[in-house]
């Protein structure tokens, strides 16, 4: 297990103006929104979900390729779907870059994927993680403010929702960012600067759920303190710079474990034990800039 965590570090406010500065400093000392990405954060979509996929879209576009479990963990290294098949062309399949229109064909592939992918979790297939559905439901009664932050397509995403939640996504979460709106994909800070944006808020005034280096990575390059929930296929993965990182958000009656980072000081993580972190993320972040 390579999981550890650093001491949080701050952003410079010295370019602010006095005023602006206590402005900020009151901002930041209470937490005001929530970012959550959604593979491997929300729920377990990778293995038996976005892969089971992907090889049911290539049978149908007849190419003989299979991602096995293991192979689709090496693939995870890139984020986004499309952008991860033309990482097995480049890499196993490289007869096919020749093809003039290959980016329309990776796109229609990848769109026959999507449908197939929604097609799954509709059915069910897929269920939240421990203590999602708990914790979101915490943060809505309590009015922090939700968003997402992912790179998977807006369509996948609406199908786990309403399948787990039976909401829309628009009900449960203010801003979403998700796929192609952005053009760089984790671990690329873009999309948690467009979340920011739309909530109007500094990056320390958040807190962001995580389960994977690439996301870790995209959040802390956008300044927003990071819990990480492991699962299988990113547990050895580094996480220096976790606020906190733990096995998963829990329940009351199955315990999440600690793991790295700040520790865990309740059974599961809940609002509290999220404010407690941030309290002390705010803290520190102070007394850096003193
Ligand atoms: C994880 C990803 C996604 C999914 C596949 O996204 O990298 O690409 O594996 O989804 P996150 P699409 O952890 O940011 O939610 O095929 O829809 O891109
Ligand atoms: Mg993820």
């Amino acid at each position: 297990m390579n999981a550890k965590a650093h001491p949080v570090t701050a952003t410079d406010p010295t370019e602010r103006k006095p005023s602006e500065k206590g402005a900020a400093e009151n901002n930041i000392s209470q937490l005001q929104a929530v970012i959550f990405d959604v593979d491997g954060t929300l729920a377990e979509t990778e293995l038996a979900g976005h892969r089971v996929a992907f090889n049911r879209a290539f049978k149908e576009f007849g190419l003989d390729w299979h991602w096995s479990a293991a192979l689709y963990g090496e693939l995870l290294a890139v984020t986004g779907g499309k952008e991860r098949i033309r990482l097995y062309v480049e890499t196993y399949a490289n007869q096919m870059l020749g093809r003039a229109d290959l980016d329309a064909w990776v796109a229609s592939l990848h769109q026959r994927k999507s449908e197939i992918y929604s097609e799954l979790v509709l059915s069910g297939a897929i269920p939240l993680r421990p203590g999602v559905a708990r914790l979101i439901q915490e943060l809505r009664t309590a009015g922090i403010r939700i968003a997402i932050a992912t790179t998977t397509t807006p369509a996948g995403l609406r199908s786990l929702i309403m399948a787990n939640f039976r909401h829309d996504m628009d009900m449960l979460f203010e801003v979403i960012g998700a796929g192609d709106i952005v053009a760089a994909k984790k671990p690329a800070p873009d999309i948690y600067q467009w979340v920011l944006g739309r909530l109007n808020l500094p990056p320390e005034a958040c807190l962001a759920v995580e389960d994977s280096y690439p996301g870790l990575a995209a959040a802390r390059a956008a300044g927003v303190p990071t819990l990480v929930t492991v699962n299988g296929y990113t547990a050895d993965q580094n996480f220096d710079g976790a606020l906190s990182v733990v096995s998963d958000l829990g329940e009351p009656n199955v315990p999440a474990n600690p793991i790295a980072g700040l520790p865990l000081t309740q059974e599961c993580v809940d609002l509290n034990q999220l404010r407690t972190w941030h309290r002390l993320y705010s803290e520190t972040s102070q007394r850096a800039v003193l």
